[in-house]
């Protein structure tokens, strides 16, 4: 297939670039280095130097023999993105090209405008060039189970059925989300839901999980081909946090009770997990929506995991709650659905020591590099 990938330079965007085009499709990817400015805008880069497209797309043809098409641009300019649908005819749209992290939408307003201007205008000119070029192409789009937030009641996959008044109908699952970037990720579902009613459009919406880890099959081997790996507030996810700090002699950062309970999955799930997406493609007139994640753990229960591969590897790792600089609920029920990708063949692959102990000793070789006071400011949710 031809696979459009936006969004490519990104922590999932890149190994998926190289693992789809391992498995033999011609991939092309887009991106305009956000995430990258982003990062150095508020001193937040990531725990190694990560190569641009162009150098990643060259490591990655001497390694595997294999071309990837790189384009850097602007993917809220319509000129650019319908260039891209032009040019590429893809069958196959990955949107990852959002602003990712919660916590830099909630800096302030600029952050916040630029976070609900990019990730919906980037969403609204994919619909818009699938129209005009590519109609009958699959868009993957990444969402979050963030969309959801943490209801009283088991959350369903995508979709629920309610009976009211003797009547019956389906409707998206409610949704709730606990930051402005998360609500983007709430629009971009409804304007998908619309589109797909009124132009037939083919979609899948992953509700992802927090993702951890940074090995793949394709980058074994050489540090270059690894994605960003964050462990600032702002751009690194709870898993990959934990670990640095661990490494650093920092104690865990766990925000308020941390009972705060998510679906994570490791990078290498999630990369098979939009693989299985793209080779078994949405109908057409389809908003087909997958919960996107392996297993559940509260910010409690990583941590002693944390504390647990630090003392195997003769790290004393010691945990302090902080005051929650989130709105969130530190306490609560969560029981989401995840059968969808299972159905289509997914194997998990749960967190092992392993795994666990493998990501402590990479961190270990740039042990030197890590910025202590980068660990915590605390980026708060406030108005
Ligand atoms: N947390 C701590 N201590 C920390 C960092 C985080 O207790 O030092 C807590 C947070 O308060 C939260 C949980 O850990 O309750 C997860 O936080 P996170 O920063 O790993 O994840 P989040 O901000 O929710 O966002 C990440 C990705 C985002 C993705 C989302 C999936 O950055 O792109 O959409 O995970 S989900 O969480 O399911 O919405």
């Amino acid at each position: 297939m031809k696979v459009l990938i936006l969004g490519g330079d990104g922590y999932i965007g890149w190994p998926t670039a190289m693992n789809l085009s391992g498995a033999g499709h011609e991939v092309c990817v887009a991106d305009n280095y956000l995430r990258r400015r982003l990062m150095r805008e508020t001193d937040n880069e990531a725990l190694f130097e990560v190569p641009n497209l162009d150098r990643r797309a060259a490591l990655w043809e001497e390694k595997s023999g294999r071309k990837v098409t790189v384009r850097v641009g602007d993917l809220q300019d319509w000129t650019f993105m319908s260039g891209l649908f032009e040019d590429f005819q893809p069958d196959t749209i990955i949107h990852y090209a959002e602003q990712p992290s919660a916590p830099y939408s909630m800096i302030d307003r600029p952050a916040a405008d630029l976070t609900l201007k990019n990730n919906l205008g980037v969403t609204f000119n994919v619909i818009q060039a699938m129209n005009a070029y590519t109609p009958d192409a699959h868009l993957v789009k990444l969402g979050t189970m963030g969309e959801y937030g943490t209801p009283n009641i088991d959350i369903e996959e995508g979709w629920i059925e309610i009976e009211h008044k003797g009547r019956k109908d389906k409707f998206l699952f409610p949704r709730a989300a606990g930051s402005l970037y998360h609500t983007t990720k709430v629009l971009d579902t409804d304007l998908l839901w619309f589109y797909v009613r009124v132009w037939g459009l083919r979609v899948t919406d992953l509700m992802q999980g927090p993702v951890y880890g940074l090995a793949t099959d394709e980058n074994q081997g050489d540090d270059r081909l690894y994605s960003f790996l964050n462990y600032d507030e702002v751009f690194g996810t709870v898993l990959n946090r934990f670990m640095v700090q661990a490494v650093a002699g920092y104690p865990l950062t766990v925000y308020g009770k941390g009972g705060q309970t998510r679906g994570y999955l490791h990078l290498k799930d999630a990369l098979k997990c939009v693989r299985l997406a793209v080779e078994t493609p949405a109908d057409k007139g389809e908003l087909r929506v997958f919960n996107q994640f392996v297993e559940t753990f509260s910010v409690n229960d990583l941590a002693a995991r944390v504390q647990a591969s630090g003392k195997r590897l003769g790290l004393d790792v010691s945990v302090k709650s902080l005051p929650n600089p989130r709105k969130e609920a530190e306490e609560h029920y969560y029981n989401p659905t995840h059968t969808g990708l299972i159905d289509l063949g997914l194997e998990p692959t749960p967190l092992s020591d392993d795994i666990m102990d493998d990501m402590m000793n990479l961190i270990l070789r740039y042990r030197d590099q890590i910025e202590h006071d980068r660990i915590f400011r605390g980026v708060a949710w406030k108005k």
